[in-house]
């Protein structure tokens, strides 16, 4: 049943996937685990990366891949609703008369005070939240623009914000409230066509003595976020707690969009075994990206990046960050560091022009109210929405490969727009390296009024931009081509004989190779991976100002499975061979010489890194090659 069920649905629409969904579940009795290993045997694709030199193999590394494609419905809505609520929301960042510091994340208020359950307890017993009106919230996330409504089921406190019958710790039976506003939440969402999401913490849980977090209070808690202390009694609070109540989740609430899990899990097959669950439950349904363990390959179907986290370059695989609008996620009532509308504005259509999706976040009160400030930020969004939106949904990436000084790019097919924040005073937008030639120009808020554009010398467009600019926020410039974007190439100039740096904003990327983002480290989050073959390339158009012998170093990371692979580095007809050497791990970057290379003629070349032969799995974690100018 369970294999037929699989095959049969995953590209089916949410309705018949729910139709499915009740039929499995009638079936669908035994203990997890069991359904579990059913999914690794019957189709779903679980992928083995092994080596060709089969004796490095590790058994302990086989991990799942995205088992959905992503769905258009994510792809396109481009902006959500994070909603974090529970009883923390009841102290507002206030515990005894202390106050959370500026800057702290409110939900994390018992941790922060080392709150005893015992009397946390006490104030999830007083969450009577009579102002709440499901309705209502929905009707402020569609009229910012947004799509999804993504909101806290179980936060780190352990505390159900639905009907559980898996723990009595939950909103109906443990307040005076008696509701469940997931319910609620999941029926209005559902009739003013807002996809119902849920976030779960499914490792840390501070209400259960075996989960991670509650230190405080329990010496059977696991304390470290590397290694359990109590496998065992983990196991336990995952099968008797978190698996059960996502089980729920999934099976009462009709269809959901997101499954938001946060903070990572001890293992990769722990991890499995909840994104596994999601997607028997309800396979339409995505799993974000930290499901699994953070230092592993991704689990789950899209990336979430950092909490707050703004892309530096282009990502090439399905993500979103999720964000605040002051400084936490949980209602505080100190908290007044608020972002401007504007800023808000600006940073969706950074992200969305990079690609991303924007998990915007509010934090209502114990009372059920989402913040006047919040409302009114939400209300401008939605203004800019009302009159922008066809730059925003449904579009792909800007095609350039490097921001501009004014603003940024989306697309949609042979329409590119031009989302211009600083106005030019000359009211000249100067536009480089795109050769197409323009078919129509116009204002998104004015498409009658044609605009002037003409091109320099140097074949840079001069876009004559209206007297007055529509918005003084954002203020999109539309242009219609012809055919695809045809776009210089990003050239890296080399001047003098300084070191060259070859790293994944320069790069562009072909076949399989992808730009891609990953949890380990601040400034180390960034890698090419999923070459599998000569060809998936890694390519740079760099201008060399010094001919000369040059010492090329290489920087990756790479698992023992995937040692001995030999992979080429080429500048013209100067190639280089490489052997993958394992540095222990996903995200150990190491760097290491790879030999010398002559690069005698001054001007453009194209160096491109690739796999020499089909592997059967990734060749490595690419993150640069540098070339050194021997003296
Ligand atoms: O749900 C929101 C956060 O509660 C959660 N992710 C978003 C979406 C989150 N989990 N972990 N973190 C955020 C970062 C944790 C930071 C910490 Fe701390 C530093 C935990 C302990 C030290 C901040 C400072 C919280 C308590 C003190």
């Amino acid at each position: 049943m369970v294999l037929l069920f699989i095959g049969s649905v995953v590209q089916a629409q949410i309705s018949d996937e729910w139709t499915e969904l009740q039929k499995v579940l009638k079936d669908c009795t035994g203990h997890y685990s069991g359904v579990n290993n059913n999914v690794a045997t019957s189709g779903l694709p679980v992928i083995s990366f092994c080596c060709s030199n089969p004796k490095s193999r590790d058994s302990s590394e086989v991990t799942v891949k995205n088992v959905t494609t992503i769905p258009e419905w994510f792809r396109d809505s481009k902006f959500g609703m994070f909603i974090h609520w529970g009883p923390y929301s009841v102290l507002g960042g206030e515990w005894n008369g202390k106050q959370i510091e500026q800057g702290d994340i409110a939900e994390w208020i018992m941790e922060r005070f080392h709150i005893p359950l015992k009397e946390y307890r006490k104030v999830a017993a007083t969450f009577n939240p009579v102002k709440f009106n499901a309705r209502e919230w929905v009707a402020v996330a569609k009229n910012a623009g947004m799509k999804y409504i993504i909101i806290t089921s179980k936060h780190h406190d352990g505390f159900a914000m639905f009907d559980s019958k898996v723990s009595d710790y939950n909103i109906v039976d443990y307040t005076p409230f008696k509701r469940d506003p997931l319910k609620e939440l999941s029926e209005a969402c559902r009739e003013a066509g807002i996809k119902f999401c849920v976030y779960y913490s499914h490792r840390e849980d501070w209400e259960n003595p075996y989960a991670y977090g509650n230190t405080w209070d329990f010496d059977s808690s696991q304390s470290s976020l590397d290694t359990m202390n109590y496998p065992v009694l983990f196991r336990k609070y995952l099968d008797e707690k978190a698996i059960p109540q996502l089980k729920e989740l999934l099976t009462n609430y009709g269809p959901i969009g997101i499954v938001w899990f946060d903070r990572g899990m001890y293992t990769q097959e722990q991890g499995m075994e909840f994104a596994n669950l999601v997607h028997t439950l309800q396979p339409g349904c995505l799993v974000n990206g930290r499901v699994g363990h953070y230092d592993k390959e991704l689990l789950g179907d899209y990336q979430s990046l950092t909490d707050n986290g703004m892309p530096v370059g282009g990502i090439e695989e399905a993500w979103e960050t999720p964000q605040t609008l002051n400084d936490t996620w949980g209602y505080s009532k100190f908290d007044k560091n608020w972002k401007s509308s504007s800023d808000i504005i600006r940073r969706m259509v950074t992200i969305v022009s990079k690609g991303g999706n924007y998990l915007l976040n509010v934090g209502p009160t114990g009372e059920g109210v989402i913040p006047a400030p919040s409302i009114n930020i939400l209300k401008d969004v939605g203004e800019w929405m009302h009159k922008n939106s066809e730059s925003i949904y449904g579009t792909s990436p800007s095609p350039f490969p490097t921001d501009f000084p004014w603003g940024f790019c989306t697309r949609r097919g042979e329409l590119l727009y031009l989302h211009v924040f600083e106005w030019p005073g000359d009211r000249v937008l100067k536009l480089k390296g795109l050769k197409n030639s323009i078919v129509n120009a116009f204002m998104l808020t004015d498409k009658e009024k044609k605009i002037q554009v003409s091109r320099d010398k140097d074949g840079q467009l001069m876009i004559s931009l209206p007297e007055s600019r529509p918005d003084p926020v954002n203020s999109v410039v539309v242009l219609q081509i012809t055919g695809p974007p045809d776009i210089d190439p990003l050239v890296i100039h080399q001047t003098g004989n300084e070191q060259v740096v070859l790293d994944y904003l320069t790069a562009s990327t072909s076949g399989k190779a992808e730009k891609r983002f990953n949890r380990k480290g601040e400034s180390e989050q960034f890698h090419i991976s999923k070459m599998e073959g000569p060809e998936d390339i890694i390519k740079w158009h760099v201008n060399i100002s010094t001919p000369g012998i040059y010492e090329v170093f290489i920087t990756y990371a790479a698992i023992p499975g995937w040692e001995n692979c030999s992979y080429k580095v080429s500048a013209g007809k100067e190639i280089l061979t490489g052997i993958v050497r394992s540095t222990q791990g996903w995200y150990e970057y190491k760097t290491e010489k790879l030999g010398q290379m002559r690069l005698s003629e001054k001007g453009e070349t194209l160096i491109r890194l690739y796999p020499e032969h089909q592997l059967d799995h990734y060749l490595m974690y690419f993150r640069s090659l540098q070339l050194n100018l021997v003296k």
